[in-house]
């Protein structure tokens, strides 16, 4: 029976769920009448004491049926209607017929760069049909809310649909900003004197993108990440705190990525009301609607209302106004509440009569309330996206709301403006051309002045500098400080090279075994005490603070809270206690490398955004960096970001006992297509020193464009004095760390190591010298991405220049006359050595850990992967023999001697 009932019970949680839903589209035969009279008193209380009354009696009113057993399902929803009514809605200040005409002329331009485009150049792409059903989004925020970034004014932040970019580029050629020779370029950046990206890059476009969003999902993650850093900024001091906004726009297909919702609780936690998302809710994405048989805007209205967030649901434009208002029992909104996206898909590109028909004529009281309206009438009524007056009233509701994130959820048609090309079609995401009549069309609506004949060439079209249009656009950009997006460098360089800040790290560990990962904190420490850089230093951690040896700055620096810390710490009796504060400096994200990564972009660009020089250090579990947060590091990448990823706990063998999902392997090869990315894999504290120092100046002093992937390890191990001269070595990526002693040995080698894995050649060096009478040197390689990159660059130059002398890469100047076997060993997948064969002299022999991880200790890890002292050594003996300086049999012998089992596991493939 129990469990009957239960079973029951869950269907009939599901029903009432359902019930929910439908709250507005199920009457149970309520009298109309009777329902007149409660909205009558209700419009009675509005009017007379206002919605805080109204409000008041509601609540009471819910809970006076609980009490009577009306059980009131559950719902996030509001009704399918406008969140603002017209009685609240302000005056719209601007000149709303050029405020339309610029706003055509701009959607032409728009339009005539991707056609123009793809006329010459067949399939270049870009888009039409998002700007189109966006542009009133824009162009209300251009006139009336966001300010530019200048000396007395931070400025808003806008995160630009990246496939709106046309319209942003239109929208400059009419501000005088972009000439017609760039927008004629558009996606033709190699053509002479430039042209413009397809979509928002600031690697490419420096002085205008600031912020790459195409690659969905991302821009409303770092935007959530971006408007906490702000506050973060101000709480610790470091800007004064202003009413400047994080604006971001996304599409709504763009929500299902699963990073645009994933922080959106973060946001109503840390009341971010200096963020507005704008959803541009067209019920469609590439392929076809969005939610075809459900409601994308109700979807995500329950999801932002479940958070916290202050949502506006701007559906229905102001033609709709008169027709609410005479809809006196509800049904209209009822109505409106009823139809799947994919019959609005389909109605609001349809005819006045279609409209009639379906919408209205589902109840002869609707079909009253529009029967004095003409067919073209009901044709022409808008959306509330495209209507700036709504548009307007829910952007000025949103930067006045207090204490949350909010987020417009704006209804807008696909394409809109194209008709027959494209409007409204599920194929409008992917329409780059239009014929002649599509084209005079569009002009016709839109009022562009072209005859025939011109329209058909598509040119551009920009008014008279002295035209009320162009004046006025100008106008409303001085009011607001200047033109939008622009990017520019801030900050002024520091000024220190902090050669004192890391000598002391040059010296060596004196004896003490420690890991890289507890000499990097070391440094870390006494980063933060520094007079110049202390305050800039930003350390983000994704709740493996302890992981890493850092619990010890919670207490020194404290973990950042816009609240402080209201609750006495379980551990405040200890010297390392969990120390919250609203000056805290620690960004402790919790666990999420995607948005910690977001405020390592957010700090790392700090010096164009905010003229900030932030530098931070994210340190996290290095195989769920690259590998799981890629496209974020790309986007970094893209964004010119400068600061300092640390992958901790790396490499396949050094981290034991975790196996095949935590032990990397693979992240200093990930780590080799983003362009401007250093990566290191030191061994030594004294290579982390250097690398810090010359990565703080480089980047912060001389304002070099890069950022830098270090790894660091926890496998505690002496440190050794820095050699004399390896410093050039450890920054260009190899060095020679310790040569042979006997230097008079027949048979020599050459030895490449990395990381802890130095240590075993090291090891094998010695094997080698006493039992197989071979002298080794040992080479530190720091960077084989550095030396790969140098030597790319050496060959390239020795092919274009072929008559100049020669250029050697540094790898072959390094090994120069260098005797012997060379065998390279890593902690990562053998390509990575392999990258460099090339620029050696020889052949080598390429040992490293691709494969499964496993839990293991890391001498079994190391024996299985065969990096370990013994295979380093059977390695050079074996290359010896293909020289033909000894035997195979002395091979043979050795693996006997050595202890190596060669029927073992391949763990390649095992
Ligand atoms: C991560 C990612 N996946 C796929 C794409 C390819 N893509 C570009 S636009 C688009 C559809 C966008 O639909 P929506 O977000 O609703 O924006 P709309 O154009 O409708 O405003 C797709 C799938 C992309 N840019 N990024
Ligand atoms: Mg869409």
């Amino acid at each position: 029976m129990a469990t009957a009932q239960s079973q029951f019970g869950d269907d009939s949680q599901e029903t009432r769920a359902e019930m929910a839903n439908e709250t507005y589209t199920q009457p149970h035969h309520v009298e109309d009448l009777e329902i007149q009279e409660w909205f009558e008193s209700l419009d009675s209380v509005l009017e007379a004491s206002g919605p805080d009354v109204a409000r008041e009696i509601l609540e009471r009113l819910r809970a006076h049926a609980t009490v009577n057993g009306i059980d009131l399902p559950f719902t996030a929803n509001t009704p399918y209607t406008n969140t603002i009514p017209l009685r609240l809605q302000p005056i719209f200040p601007g000149d709303q017929e050029l405020e339309r005409r610029i706003k055509s002329l701009i959607r032409w331009n728009a339009l005539a760069m991707v056609v123009r485009a793809n006329r010459e150049e067949h399939n270049i792409g870009g888009h039409i049909s998002t700007y189109a059903s966006a542009a009133t989004l824009y162009e209300v925020g251009f006139n009336h809310f966001w300010r530019a970034r200048s000396e007395s004014f931070e400025g808003d932040t806008i995160y630009f649909q990246g496939h709106a970019a046309p319209g942003m580029y239109a929208r400059a050629f009419m501000e005088g900003r972009l000439s017609p020779e760039k927008l004629e370029n558009f996606r033709r950046e190699l053509k002479p004197g430039g042209g413009l990206s397809s979509y928002p890059h600031p690697w490419l476009m420096p002085d205008f993108w600031e912020f790459p969003t195409v690659s969905m999902g991302l821009s409303p993650l770092m935007a959530i990440y971006q408007a906490r850093f702000q506050r973060y900024l101000e709480n610790r001091a470091m800007k004064p705190a202003t009413d400047a906004k994080v604006w971001a726009f996304l599409g709504d297909g763009e929500t299902d990525e699963p990073e645009s919702l994933g922080a959106i609780t973060l946001a109503a936690r840390e009341k971010l009301d200096n963020l507005i998302f704008v959803i541009n809710c067209n019920l469609q994405r590439l392929d076809g609607p969005v939610r075809g048989n459900g409601q994308i805007i109700q979807e995500l209205e329950s999801a932002f209302r479940g958070a916290k967030w202050n949502v506006i649901k701007v559906l229905w434009g102001s033609e709709w106004d008169p027709i609410l208002e005479r809809d006196t029992e509800g049904l209209l909104v009822k109505r409106m509440g009823e139809l799947v996206d994919g019959e609005y898909q389909k109605l609001v590109v349809s005819s006045g009569a279609y409209v009639r028909e379906h919408f209205f004529g589902h109840d002869p009281r609707l079909l009253k309330l529009v029967e004095p309206l003409p067919d073209e009438a009901l044709r022409r009524l808008r959306l509330g996206g495209h209507d700036p007056r709504k548009v307007y009233a829910a952007y000025k509701a949103a930067v006045e709301h207090k204490g949350g994130p909010t987020v417009i959820l704006a209804r807008t048609i696909k394409g809109y403006g194209l008709g027959e090309a494209g409007e409204g079609k599920n194929v409008t995401h992917q329409q780059k051309k239009l014929n002649e009549e599509e084209l005079k069309e569009f002009r016709s609506r839109f009022g562009i002045p072209l005859n025939d004949q011109d329209c058909i060439e598509v040119p551009f079209y920009r008014p008279a500098e002295d035209s009320p249009e162009i004046q006025y656009l100008r106008a409303r950009r001085e009011a607001l400080g200047g033109y939008t997006p622009a990017r520019a460098v801030r900050s002024t360089p520091i000024t220190t090279d902090n050669e004192e800040l890391f000598k002391e790290f040059y010296e060596g560990s004196d004896g003490r075994e420690v890991s890289t990962t507890m000499a990097f904190v070391g440094m870390l420490r006494k980063m933060l005490k520094d007079p110049e850089i202390g305050k800039l230093v930003v350390p983000i951690v994704p709740d493996e603070a302890r992981t890493f040896g850092m619990e010890s700055l919670f207490r020194t620096v404290g973990i950042y809270s816009s609240v402080g810390q209201k609750y006495e710490p379980v551990d405040v009796n200890t010297l390392l206690y969990y120390k919250e504060a609203k000056d805290g400096q620690i960004l402790e994200e919790g666990i999420t490398e995607a948005g910690s990564m977001a405020s390592f972009i957010a700090a790392g660009t700090a010096y164009a955004t905010n003229a900030i020089n932030t530098i931070p250090f994210f340190i996290y579990y290095s195989m769920f960096g690259f590998q799981r947060i890629g496209d974020f590091v790309w986007a970094a990448a893209d964004m010119r970001t400068r600061g300092f990823m640390l992958g901790g706990t790396s490499g396949r063998t050094t981290l034991s006992g975790e196996g095949l999902q935590h032990q990397d392997g693979n992240s200093h090869v990930l780590a080799l297509p983003v362009p401007n990315l250093r990566a290191y894999d030191p061994a030594y504290a004294y290579e982390i020193a250097v690398i810090l120092q010359d990565g703080i100046k480089r980047m912060y002093k001389d304002g070099e464009n890069c950022f830098y992937y270090i790894t660091v390890m926890n496998e505690p191990y002496v440190m050794p004095t820095m050699p004399a001269g390896s410093r050039e070595g450890i920054l260009k990526g190899m060095y020679k760390f310790r040569a042979a002693s006997y230097k008079k040995a027949k048979l020599r080698a050459q030895l490449f190591g990395s990381g802890a894995i130095l240590n075993e050649v090291l090891r094998a060096q010695e094997i080698l010298e006493q039992k197989y009478g071979v002298a080794a040197d040992v080479w530190s390689v720091t960077s084989y991405k550095a030396l790969y990159m140098d030597g790319i660059e050496t060959d390239r130059w020795n092919r274009l220049h072929p008559t100049q002398k020669a250029r050697i890469a540094y790898v072959t100047r390094q090994l120069g006359d260098a005797p012997g076997a060379i065998v390279a060993a890593t902690d990562y997948l053998k390509t990575l050595p392999n990258m460099i064969s090339k620029w050696v002299p020889r052949r080598m022999a390429t040992l490293g850990t691709d494969g499964f991880g496993r839990s293991e200790g890391r001498a079994s890890l190391r024996d299985f992967f065969e990096v370990d002292a013994k295979f380093i050594t059977l390695a050079a003996l074996h290359e010896l023999a293909i020289d033909g300086k000894i035997e195979s049999s002395v091979v043979d012998k050795a693996i006997g001697e050595l202890g190596i089992n060669p029927e073992k596991w391949n763990p390649v493939v095992s």
